[in-house]
């Protein structure tokens, strides 16, 4: 962590944040959750979160400390492969016993301290990576509906750092505004779902 994270420190960070409204997302999880019990595999809200084209790190809080395992070729596996990785790798760290294998080889990273607590954060670039994002705690808030209508919504809020060496502004807000489409809207996701 020492090693990094001074690396890091030479990286010029763009910040940027926004929210999400999961609202859909709760009730698909709420929906599959006890598929995948069924099946043995303990599914969060992550494995929708990771589903990207990467190997998508993922900061772990382990009894040793913050580890970066990840989970590969993130675009080849479905969401229940995923939370299985997820699972996976996550009794490994909190045993101990994640490997060079496990810990290597991320290309983007996603940090949700949200399943501490906080609403945002300012991640650090984990290199040779060049962004990060810090997912914030899901809660229940009043927003307004495409028809002006008060409505209970499932808000989260995302963080994202880039080296701004090698992404711009721009880029990052269209990246952020697909991925929280996909979540907003997550039928839209199973459509491409490979
Ligand atoms: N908001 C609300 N609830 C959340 C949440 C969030 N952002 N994230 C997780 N939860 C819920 C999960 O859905 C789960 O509830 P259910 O029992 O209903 O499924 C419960 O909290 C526990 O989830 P989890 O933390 O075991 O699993 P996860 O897949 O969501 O996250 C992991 C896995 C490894 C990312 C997480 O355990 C962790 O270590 N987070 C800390 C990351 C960290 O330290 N970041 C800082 C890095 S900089 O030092």
């Amino acid at each position: 962590m020492v090693k990094t994270m001074t690396a890091a420190l030479k990286i010029p960070h763009f910040g940027y944040c926004d929210e999400v409204d999961l609202t859909q997302l709760v009730l698909l999880r709420s929906e599959l959750k006890g598929l995948a019990e069924a099946r043995g595999v303990r599914l969060s809200y992550m494995p929708f979160f990771v589903k990207g084209s990467h190997n998508i790190g993922l900061a772990m809080d382990t009894p040793q400390g913050l580890l970066v395992p990840s989970v590969k070729n993130v675009q080849a596996l479905s969401v229940f492969e995923i939370a299985a990785e997820l699972n996976r790798l996550q009794a490994l760290g909190s045993a101990g016993q994640l490997g060079p294998a496990d810990l290597t080889g991320g290309t983007f990273t996603l940090s949700n301290v949200g399943s501490i607590g906080g609403t945002y954060a300012k991640p650090v670039i984990l290199p040779p990576e060049v962004a990060i994002g810090a997912l914030g705690k899901i809660q229940v808030l009043p927003r307004f509906n495409s028809c002006a209508e008060l409505v209970k919504a499932h808000i989260m809020s995302v963080s994202w750092s880039a080296d701004h060496r090698v992404i711009d502004g721009a880029t990052m807000s269209r990246f952020s505004n697909l991925w929280c489409s996909y979540l907003e809207q997550p039928s839209s996701m199973v459509l491409d779902l490979k």
